[in-house]
This record gives structure tokens, C-alpha cells and sequence, in this order.
């Protein structure tokens, strides 16, 4: 389904005046404007293969109609939403949820809609069909050198499908740990793998990075053998430079101040990449933005600046990925507004007045280091968003066009109301 040009300059011209006038006073208000405009053309937020349908939870799924049933309409999808927010030009496949056939075919498909491939993702937490090994007591942990090396060879298999596509890194989740006491040794856990961890990253070509994500919980409610940010870094430290950690907001334990993992993992020179989501409970891959935006916003505010302290390119240096579920919003709009609200965090952040913060700081003046950050955060910067989006022929109100054009009633028609894509 494609919108054209003209279709979203009618809807632009719609709201053009709105706009102009709203981005004239933030302009006014705001000397380095342009800049922060700029910027945020430049940055691209990778749409997971796996967000495109409803995910649903185990108690039940309620799909939307008219979702993607193959890879070639995963990425028309997200080439839609690419055409309405210049902001979405890359996708994040799963092996096998995803498996590319005729990987010349796909990165055709994907190329003709403006797209790239970002991380590759492999998938060792379910069994598949014909598969010789259950991974039942974890993968790369596990006490047996027949299933360890299944996964190995699985995330060997994943790298070579990434190669064909031009992807450059690969991110690793193990669902690997224990639900009891006793049921593992911790220390043999990590040793196992640690070591196949090793020979996937062996594998890896010069320009490629591994990405290590970590999560403290589920589907093991005991231990998790990469667990947290720590254990993360503790492989990818003895792993090697092309190893970091990945950083998916949904997995931390309640009210861990992610900001400040974020602070040290990039001081560190270890952060790799996200996997935005927003969460009430535990790894709710909700929308972004959704629960805890001031949240999001620090973490925006000490990526702008670690990065910038290392000399960083903000678009492409860290991998920024969604990692999202949708259960009761229609998928593609549920990710146009976590791609908006990634993209509104990364303009207050860069709104913060960094020397008035570093002198409050030099000072211990508290409130007026807290005034500063706020004073940025209850800055209304969407028309700097919109702006950005107009300059790259995208859409003023991506929401708008989406309902204007009745995109999902067309999907529905074309692909049907009952569809079954593959993936969560
Ligand atoms: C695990 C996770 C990981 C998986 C994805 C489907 O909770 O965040 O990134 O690959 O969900
Ligand atoms: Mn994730
Ligand atoms: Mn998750």
C-alpha cells in the first residue's frame, strides 16, 4: 500500500499555517533551532520484523486485520511508515520468525522502500520444528555440548543471513537461566556461555558488532544467566571490542535508574544499542513513551551527552531499535507514536543548556539543576519533530494521514481480516 507524494503534501497543506506558526516561536525561542532540526533528520529508530502484527499476550490474541503474512509485506509496512515519518528507515529481523529465502529478492524489496537492515536478532528460546535439541534448560548454558552447540551453530546461521543483507551486528537475548534454586551452578552457567558466546563472536566479520541484551527476568523467574547490566558487560568485556551491551528498557527490575547504566555503559565505551518499549510492571513492551516519559527523556539526556563526549555520532554510532508488542492498538500506529516520542526525548535532550547544568552541578545547586532539566523537558518540541519529518518529504501529522487514508481498512482488504504473521 503506498501513499504518494502528493497525498501527503495535500495533508500537509492542510496544516502547514499551524504549524508554521508554532515552529516560528520555538525558532524564536530557541537559538540553536536549526541544529536540533537537523539532528533529528538525521535520526533513523530500526522497526522490529516481530511488531508488525498483534502480538497479544498468552491469555489471548486479538488481531487487527490486514496484517503481514511474509517478510516482503513486514517491510512494506514499514516502508509505510517510513514514507510518513522519514524516521523509520531501517528494520530488525528474527531468525527464523523471519528467514529471508532470496536474500537478493529482500534487500531489493526493502531497498525500494528507502530501508536498511539493522541488527540481526537469533532466537534460541524456542524450539523449532525438526530441531535435534530442546532448549528446554537454556542454550548456550546448558550442561549438554550437543545444545550448545545447536545454538552456536544457529547464531553462525543468523550472522551469514545478516551478511547477505548488509546488516552489521547481531543481537543476542538468551532466554537462559533457572526457575529454582539449585536447578543450575551459576558459575558453570556463565563459563558455558561465555565459551559459546566466544565462537559466535569468532564469526563475526570485521564490521560487525555483537550485541549482548540482558533481562532480569522471564521466562526464568530464578536466575537469569545474563541478567542485568553487569553480566552484559562482564561478556562483552571478555568477548572483545566488536561485543557490547544492549540496553531494552522492559528489563530492568522496578525502579532501576536506567539512566544511569546508560552513563556508565557509554563512559565505558560498551553501549551498543537499544530496544526502546515502555513498561507499568515487568517487560510490557508497551508504546514508547507511554508510562514514563520523563524517564525516557533522562535516559535521551545522558546519551546526548556521553555521546558527545566521546566524540559520537548520534545516528549512527548506537544501534536504536523498537522492541514492541501490540495488543490492543493497531500496530503500525502504535509504532508512529513510539517513533514520535523516541524522536521528541531526543530533541529535549538536546535542548538541555549543558554548560548551565555542568555549573549547578559545579556548585550543588540542586534546584536549579532540576529547573534546567525541566525547563527543556515541558518544552513543547513537536513542530522541531514535524519540521524535521516536512524537510524529508514526510507527513506534518503521520496519525492524520494514516486514518485520513483508512490505511488499515485497505491493508484488511488486500490481505484479508484473518492473518496470521509469524513472530510474537
Ligand atoms: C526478550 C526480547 C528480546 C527478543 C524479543 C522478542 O524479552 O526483548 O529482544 O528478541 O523480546
Ligand atoms: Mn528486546
Ligand atoms: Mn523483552
Amino acid at each position: 500500500m503506498q501513499i504518494d507524494q502528493n497525498k501527503i503534501d495535500g495533508y500537509n497543506s492542510q496544516s502547514l499555517r499551524k504549524h508554521e506558526r508554532a515552529l516560528a516561536f520555538l525558532q524564536g525561542e530557541i537559538p540553536h533551532a536549526a541544529e536540533i532540526i537537523s539532528q533529528l533528520g538525521e535520526f533513523q529508530i530500526a522497526i522490529p520484523s516481530w511488531a508488525l502484527g498483534t502480538g497479544g499476550t498468552r491469555f489471548g490474541r486479538f488481531p487487527a486485520g490486514g496484517e503481514p503474512r511474509n517478510l516482503e509485506e513486514k517491510i512494506e509496512d514499514i516502508g509505510l511508515l517510513h514514507r510518513l515519518n522519514r524516521a523509520s528507515g531501517a528494520i530488525s529481523l528474527h531468525i527464523p520468525w523471519d528467514i529471508p529465502e532470496d536474500p537478493a529478492h529482500i534487500r531489493a524489496v526493502a531497498a525500494a522502500h528507502g530501508l536498511k537492515f539493522d541488527a540481526m536478532n537469533s532466537n534460541t528460546f524456542q524450539d523449532q520444528p525438526g530441531q535435534a535439541h530442546s532448549y528446554k534448560f537454556g542454550s548456550l548454558q546448558n550442561v549438554s555440548r550437543d545444545i550448545r552447540q545447536q545454538a552456536i551453530e544457529h547464531n553462525i546461521e543468523v550472522i551469514r543471513h545478516g551478511i547477505a543483507l548488509g546488516s552489521e551486528s547481531l543481537t543476542v537475548w538468551l532466554s537462559d537461566g533457572s526457575c529454582f534454586p539449585g536447578q543450575l551452578s551459576f558459575r558453570k552457567a556463565f563459563e558455558n556461555t561465555l565459551e559459546g558466546l566466544s565462537e559466535i563472536y569468532a564469526e563475526l566479520p570485521d564490521n560487525w558488532k555483537m550485541f549482548v541484551e540482558y533481562k532480569a527476568f522471564e521466562p526464568n523467574f530464578y536466575s537469569t544467566t545474563v541478567g542485568d547490566w553487569g553480566q552484559s558487560l562482564l561478556y562483552a568485556s571478555k568477548l572483545g571490542p566488536k561485543a557490547y551491551t544492549l540496553v531494552d528498557l522492559g528489563h530492568h527490575l522496578p525502579n532501576a535508574n536506567i539512566e544511569q547504566i546508560v552513563a556508565l555503559l557509554l563512559m565505558e565505551g560498551k553501549l551498543g544499542g537499544f530496544h526502546f518499549n515502555d513498561s507499568k510492571y515487568g517487560d510490557d513492551d508497551l508504546t514508547v513513551g507511554s508510562i514514563k516519559p520523563y524517564q525516557l527523556f533522562l535516559i535521551f539526556c545522558e546519551l546526548v551527552d556521553g555521546m558527545n563526549a566521546r566524540g559520537m555520532k548520534h545516528a549512527t554510532d548506537l544501534g536504536w531499535m523498537i522492541d514492541a508488542s501490540h495488543n490492543v492498538k493497531d500496530p503500525l500506529e502504535d509504532l508512529l507514536q513510539s517513533v514520535e516520542a523516541i524522536q521528541i526525548a531526543y530533541a529535549q535532550a538536546l535542548l538541555v543548556d549543558r554548560k548551565a547544568l555542568t555549573a549547578a552541578q559545579e556548585r550543588n545547586d540542586v534546584v536549579a539543576a532540576q529547573e534546567i532539566l525541566q525547563q527543556a523537558y515541558r518544552t513543547d518540541v513537536r513542530p522541531m519533530v514535524a519540521e524535521a519529518r516536512l524537510r524529508a518529504g514526510g507527513a506534518l501529522e503521520p496519525l492524520s494521514v494514516y486514518r485520513g487514508e483508512q490505511v488499515r481498512a485497505g491493508l484488511i482488504r488486500r490481505r484479508g481480516l484473518v492473518t496470521i504473521a509469524t513472530g510474537l
